[in-house]
């Protein structure tokens, strides 16, 4: 009640005389940067909308010709809203009706126009196609050549083929210094360092996309160097790094080592450049998880290409069953970075990916392993449902892959799980439900944002892995209303939100140029890497990296396009793959959804 009444205070404030909080706001938005909407553009008959920020006295927009010659519909704003966090005067120009494919921009009197954008069946075909794309350019030990990288063509780092067991890793058969060889992969992040956690949740959203939509990756050509073998340029990226994580198994115990590391993090240097020792650390139970999924997972996958992977479905699998035996014999080991450094050198002060809750990554591996195997002995060894919660998936907390999972597989269930599927769809349907509604009413109406919450350390995950859920709740009903919430959220990550920034580089005229990524910084040329997603606007931002510039006081505004800034605008694999899944998804689906049908609504 009390949050109500203070937004309608603000409301009334920004309709009376100059909106009080918009007045001491750091940014005064006006022209292209005041009119926020999705840069790409819009699907013919899916929702169009755009924001226009800041005070003005509302009326009529224009929909224009590219060439501005042409008015082809007219509407009206709506009445002024402000923004839930930042109370920043806002209202919407929704042209939902029209949906004449074509190059159009927007012109609100007094305020300017809008960035050009299209109205077409395929709108993100191409962003699609990049955010996988995106980690090509991630990958360590393989030069990118101008044939397929393009300006941003690079000599390989990193090969990875001698890298030393870290104390804090040492075995009776490995002793510390032990060399071993651990190539391929990806970098993390803006960072050159290879996590196993993180690869996880990054690797079963890969995995998903191709699960649920196989028919829309076997078309897609990335021109990647293995884009002319018979196997979908997905898998084939996605290989890069299972190959990794296949070394990152002790062949003696299956534990698996925690991340693969230098001790402290690389200038902002080329990655050939970049040539200090690396080591694996402690093995953990949260990597064994991760992997133990992944492993299971990708058997099941590649398993329909015995011929290009021969052998390799099974050797995932015991891979799989070994990593998990370890963590049944070991189910708490934390990986600890601040003890581990009292114990052992060298210090190592790269990212911890340090989760203190192993129960949903049991929950994750128990899913995967069962759903491959059939074997009920997977299902039972853990509680599915240990409380209420349906927690976003995130690299802490993955019970919802495990859940998408077996409602993915439900037509191929033993009883044991089968029992459970009511229950599993039914929090999945709440989860989406939550989601959609007051969606529409908030004042960028998108899914994401409309909570100070959802402002995080990569938020722009968040956003993704809302639209992730909204799509699995189409693939359970059929029900469109979850599709085109998954898309409001897309309409987010391409430029609808509180900052105007597209936030994957490359894609929108107004995207992120500067993210904290060392190729982008060091490669010397202007434009960004493309297709990689901005971790995105964090209300903790400005204390976390204490990068100069912040001047925005609401979390909704917390974001720096300048490369200092690693809390608001680093990359990060767990992050460009929800992008994957979602705008993959969302292609895949158009026409069933209606949304790039020509003809009727
Ligand atoms: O470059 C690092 C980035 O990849 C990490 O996400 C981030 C947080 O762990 O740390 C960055 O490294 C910074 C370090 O933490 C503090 N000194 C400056 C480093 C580079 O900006
Ligand atoms: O994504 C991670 C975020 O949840 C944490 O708050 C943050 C600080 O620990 O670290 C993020 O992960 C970084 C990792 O530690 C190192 N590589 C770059 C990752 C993205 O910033």
């Amino acid at each position: 009640m009390r949050t109500f009444s203070k937004a309608l205070t603000g409301a009334f404030l920004c309709l009376s005389f100059s909106c009080a909080n918009a007045q001491n706001s750091p940014q005064t938005v006006k022209g292209q940067e005041a009119i926020r909407l999705n840069q790409l553009g819009f699907y013919p008959n899916a929702s169009k909308i755009a924001v226009v920020v800041g005070e003005n006295k509302g009326g009529k927009f224009f929909l224009k010709s590219a060439d501005k010659a042409k008015t082809v519909y007219t509407g009206q704003l709506s009445e002024v809203k402000p923004a839930e966090l930042s109370k920043r005067p806002t209202r919407v120009a929704d042209f939902s009706d029209f949906s004449t494919p074509g190059t159009y921009v927007l012109e609100i009197p007094e305020v300017g126009r809008s960035y050009t954008f299209e109205i077409k069946p395929d709108v993100h075909k191409g962003v699609a196609a990049a955010s996988i794309k995106g980690f090509y350019y991630q990958r360590t030990a393989i030069d990118l050549p101008e044939k397929y990288a393009g300006k941003w063509h690079r000599p390989a780092g990193h090969p990875d083929t001698k890298v030393l067991v870290h104390p804090s890793a040492a075995s009776a058969q490995r002793p510390a210094g032990t060399v071993i060889s651990s190539p391929l992969g990806w970098y993390d992040a803006g960072d050159y360092n290879k996590y196993i956690v993180n690869s996880g949740i990054t690797m079963g959203t890969m995995l998903s996309a191709y699960e649920d939509f196989p028919a829309f990756y076997k078309t897609q050509n990335l021109n990647i160097p293995e884009s002319n073998n018979t196997v979908p340029d997905l898998l084939d990226e996605v290989m890069w790094n299972l190959r990794w994580m296949q070394t990152m198994q002790d062949p003696n115990d299956g534990g698996v080592y925690h991340k693969l590391t230098n001790p402290s993090f690389d200038g902002m240097v080329m990655p050939n450049k970049a040539t200090n020792p690396r080591y694996v650390v402690q093995k953990s139970t949260a990597a064994a998880l991760d992997f133990a999924a992944v492993m299971a997972q990708a058997s099941r996958v590649y398993k329909n290409f015995p011929k290009e992977f021969p052998g390799l479905a099974d050797s995932c699998l015991t891979a799989a069953v070994r990593a998990w035996e370890w963590a049944q014999k070991n189910p708490k080991v934390l990986y600890e970075q601040e003890a581990i450094n009292k114990s052992f050198d060298p210090d190592i002060s790269t990212g911890t990916y340090g989760d203190r809750d192993v129960s949903d990554e049991f929950i994750w591996a128990a899913a995967e392993l069962y759903a491959t195997t059939k074997q009920d002995k997977y299902y039972t060894a853990v509680s599915i449902f240990p409380d209420a919660n349906m927690p976003l998936p995130s690299w802490p907390q993955v019970r919802l892959l495990g859940y998408y999972t077996l409602l993915r597989h439900k037509d191929n269930l033993s009883p044991a799980a089968q029992k459970d599927l009511p229950e599993l769809k039914k929090r999945l349907l709440q989860l989406a439900d939550d989601m959609v509604t007051g969606a529409n009413q908030g004042a960028y109406r998108t899914v994401m944002g409309r909570v100070a919450q959802d402002y995080i350390w990569g938020s722009s995950s968040v956003a993704a892995n809302q639209g992730i859920t909204l799509v699995q709740a189409y693939l359970q009903t059929g029900d469109k209303k979850y599709l085109q919430a998954a898309l409001s959220n897309l309409d987010y990550l391409l430029g609808r939100n509180a900052v105007g920034y597209s936030f994957v580089t490359g894609y929108g005229d107004k995207a992120t140029m500067n993210p904290h990524h060392r190729p982008s910084i060091a490669d010397g040329i202007k434009e960004p890497v493309p297709g990689l997603l901005s971790g995105g606007t964090n209300g903790q931002a400005n204390k976390q990296d204490k990068c100069e510039g912040y001047t925005a006081t609401s979390p909704d505004e917390m974001y720096l396009d300048v490369d200092c800034s690693y809390a608001s605008n680093e990359i990060a694999i767990n992050w460009n793959a929800p992008l994957v899944y979602l705008a993959g998804a969302v292609e895949a689906l158009q026409q069933k959804a209606g949304f790039a049908a020509r003809s009727g609504k």
